[in-house]
């Protein structure tokens, strides 16, 4: 895992060189080499290996996705959606950088990342480049990413168009589960996986996300800066739509450890080490709390 994340953090820098103007590029670098876990672009390139593809393969699509997850968290900071000060441990891209270059390098990252991923994926075939910016753009759009974020806001000061349970599931489905579907079915379609082995994959995916986000609201409820890198105990104070608020601690942990054996049940068939340390991480951190 070590390997795989410094092997990613050398490729994101590669990826960028810093040119005029320089203050756009420093700003996307910012929020982009600070120590995140990676666990997206890890997922891609562990997905194509364990069936059987080089995972060089898989590289510029497994860094874009990072890109537009990193979009996601600087814009995700902006005092005009969740306004966190700090992010991955240190000031929010907009604290350093400012609000005009905060958005811009969201903007920035967001287009550079398709970009990337036609120019550097040297390896692979026109239908499949097409395949992977077709997912780039669906899983990170108004149809998923996008919609989840907009549905996480109106849902604060409770104003639901359906059930709390419903608006709860849309919005990690799209806000969370999106991106780990698109990393793991990215992965699948550099490996041509098979139509079964995909579909397989992208309900692990699914579950896989609901799993994160239940794991990241009973962190927000329990867990310190110095473990998180943010804010904690946020969610709880603006009001938020979140697993623990709506079913509870005790609810909210046993909805956890059903979700994550499901998702033991499907990657177990596939001997990867790597999805086993991911899941092992979140279970262990969870239990006993
Ligand atoms: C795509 C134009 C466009 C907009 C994006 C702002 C926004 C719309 C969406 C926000 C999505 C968001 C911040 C979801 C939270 C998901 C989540 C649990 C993030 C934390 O992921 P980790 O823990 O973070 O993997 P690190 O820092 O480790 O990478």
């Amino acid at each position: 895992m070590k390997e795989l994340i410094s092997l990613v953090d050398e490729k994101l820098n590669e990826y960028m060189p810093v040119i005029y103007p320089e203050d756009i590029f420093k700003a996307m670098k910012y929020t982009l080499m600070l120590p995140g876990k990676r666990l997206r672009p890890i997922m891609c390139l562990e997905t194509a290996r364990m069936l059987g593809c080089d995972i060089k393969k898989a590289m510029p699509t497994a860094c874009a996705i990072e890109m537009l997850h990193c979009q996601s968290l600087i814009h995700d900071d902006l005092p005009c959606m969740d306004n966190d000060d700090f992010r991955r441990g240190k000031p929010s891209n907009h604290k350093v950088f400012g609000e005009a270059n905060a958005v811009l390098a969201g903007d920035a990252l967001l287009t550079f990342a398709p970009q990337l991923i036609i120019e550097k994926s040297k390896d692979l075939n026109s239908e499949t480049i097409l395949k992977l910016v077709h997912e780039f753009t669906k899983w990170g759009g108004a149809y998923a990413l996008i919609a989840g974020q907009v549905v996480d806001i109106e849902s604060e000061g409770g104003k639901y168009v359906k059930s709390p349970e419903e608006t709860l599931d849309f919005i990690h489905m799209n806000k969370t589960a999106a991106l780990f579907r698109l990393a793991i079915r990215s992965g699948a379609i550099v490996s041509n996986a098979e139509a079964n082995v995909l579909e397989e994959l992208d309900n692990f995916a699914s579950k896989f996300g609901l799993v994160f986000q239940i794991y990241d609201d009973i962190m927000d409820e329990i867990s310190s800066f110095e473990e998180l890198g943010k804010t904690v105990g946020k969610d709880k104070n603006s009001g938020k739509l979140t697993y623990v608020s709506l079913y509870g601690l005790q609810e909210a942990k046993s909805k956890f450890h059903s979700l994550i054996q499901e998702c033991y049940d499907i990657i177990n068939k596939y001997n990867s080490k790597i999805f086993t340390e991911i899941l092992d991480k979140l279970r262990d951190r969870i239990l006993g709390v």
